[in-house]
């Protein structure tokens, strides 16, 4: 099978990472508003309210506010077919519980949207990628609260009906998996635990509230138009048994349950074995109303959309917890330790269609290095055409020889952005190198990278990476 013409070759981004602006035309606090930078050893700590002094990352991303035009003339350039981004919410409803939507936020996506689409580069939006209303975290407890549903089916109305004619392709939460995988699931779903807070219960819960609102996003948006594509969207875990001792295998079996979890919901619509296993395993309390079962089983997603960085490797441990931080002698390490592993793409996709037999979007890839910008204004990053380009081979692979049905790629951060996990500028992912350091210093101007013409060639010749 050969790589579709109409395939969606682009790169992706999020607006709290990007678009700056904070508080700009009415906009309200989100979640990530109030988060500090960290580092690698230092994690981002997150207040309350905005502290003037630290709050550099998410104020002013790199700008995509106020330079919209002159990047997507740039993506343009590259040739894009499409362009991942995020709704922040905020713009729309600067404090979420509102009933009317903030006009000037509505109008900052159109001029966006026409912008794309002057150059017939396709939207993909994300619904909700890690900007939650801070409100809605302070006064509800976020998705702890099923309260929370109607706020994002008032948000999801306002923009489905609006931008209707605009955008084909949404996702409606960003890694939604993590919810179940992460300390505290705070970009995913607004929640930092309280002392003594039955951890397992709030996690099933607020997965739950999550789940019935993708569900019921999926119904009112084909509603509101029958060509939008709407999909799901997880962070792929890739991972191998770390011998070939069997108990592995059960345990790379394990391991992927977080994930199969959401998965098995929004594609299969329902709470497969798989899912009642984790529940019995997690131990909490799930509280389903009556006629949630129905919207789940009728709000099933289009496509899955997923991102991959690396692979890990898993092995049962002594006392039966599951190690997933060991070391794969077989492949080498990014400068922020994560496993590169190209083929690992291929066995993902095949993973996941031989599962769900659903169209698939890879909408995030890349690798987070420090490039450095010459006194020409040039950024030699070589390694960075590698990285993707043995990831584009492997993608082709699945495509061509194991006939997966992949729909796009876009690339993680096609312009430099601030990191999610660390708050860092200094990890870039970018085509564009962007002027500005880790104490938010810098002009914010936009440079072309050597992978910018690289991509440029990929995307020309349909996926050719030499
Ligand atoms: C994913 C997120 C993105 C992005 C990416 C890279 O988890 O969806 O928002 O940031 O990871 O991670 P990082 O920024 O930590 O390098």
């Amino acid at each position: 099978m050969k790589i579709s013409d109409h395939f969606l070759w682009g790169g992706a981004t999020a607006a709290n990472q990007y678009e700056g602006g904070y508080l700009a035309d009415g906009k309200g606090l989100s979640i990530a508003d109030v988060e500090t930078g960290g580092n690698i050893d230092h994690p981002r700590e997150i207040h309350e309210s905005v502290h003037p002094h630290t709050y550099y990352p998410s104020h002013e991303g790199t700008g995509f506010y106020d330079h919209y035009k002159e990047d997507i003339a740039l993506f343009a350039e590259m040739g894009f077919k499409c362009f991942r981004m995020s709704i922040n919410w905020t713009r729309i409803f600067p404090l979420g519980d509102e009933e009317k939507p903030n006009e000037a936020g509505l109008k900052f996506y159109d001029q966006v949207f026409d912008e794309l689409l002057k150059y017939h580069i396709e939207p993909v939006v994300t619904i909700s990628h890690y900007e939650t209303p801070l409100h809605l975290v302070k006064k509800y407890g976020s998705w702890r609260n099923r309260k929370m549903i109607d706020f994002y089916m008032n948000y999801c109305r306002t923009i489905f009906k609006r931008y209707k004619d605009k955008v084909k392709y949404w996702m409606t939460f960003n890694e939604i998996n993590e919810t179940m995988n992460k300390k505290n699931p705070y970009h995913q779903a607004g929640i930092l635990f309280q002392e003594g807070e039955d951890k397992a219960s709030t996690v099933l819960q607020a997965s739950h509230h999550m789940l019935v609102a993708s569900a019921k996003a999926v119904i009112l948006g084909h509603q509101i138009n029958p060509n939008f594509k709407i999909g799901c969207m997880v962070q792929y875990p890739e991972s191998y048994p770390a011998t070939c001792q069997p108990l592995d295998q059960i345990a790379k079996r394990e391991y992927m349950l977080f994930t199969h979890y959401y998965l098995d919901v929004m594609c299969r619509g329902l709470y497969t074995n798989t899912c009642l296993a984790k529940q019995e395993q997690l131990g909490g309390k799930l509280i389903i109303n009556d006629g949630d079962e129905e919207l789940l089983r009728k709000g099933t997603v289009d496509f899955i959309g997923f991102s991959y960085y690396f692979s890990s490797i898993v092995s049962y441990q002594r006392d039966g917890s599951i190690n997933a931080k060991g070391r794969n002698p077989y492949l080498e390490l990014t400068d922020w330790h994560w496993h590169i592993d190209p083929l690992g793409l291929r066995v993902a996709l095949n993973e996941l269609y031989d599962r769900y037999q659903i169209p698939l979007f890879v909408v995030e890839n890349g690798l987070g290095a420090v490039d450095q910008l010459n006194e020409d204004g040039t950024v030699d990053d070589q390694y960075r055409i590698d990285f993707l380009g043995k990831h584009i081979e492997a993608l082709k692979q699945a495509i061509e020889i194991d006939h997966v049905d992949v729909i796009g790629y876009t690339t993680w951060g096609c312009i430099d952005l601030v990191s999610a996990g660390t708050g860092e500028m200094k990890k870039r992912y970018g085509f564009i190198y962007v002027d500005k350091d880790d104490q938010g210093n810098g002009s914010l101007k936009r440079y072309r990278k050597k992978s910018f013409y690289w991509y440029k060639k990929v995307i020309e010749t349909n996926g050719q990476t030499k």
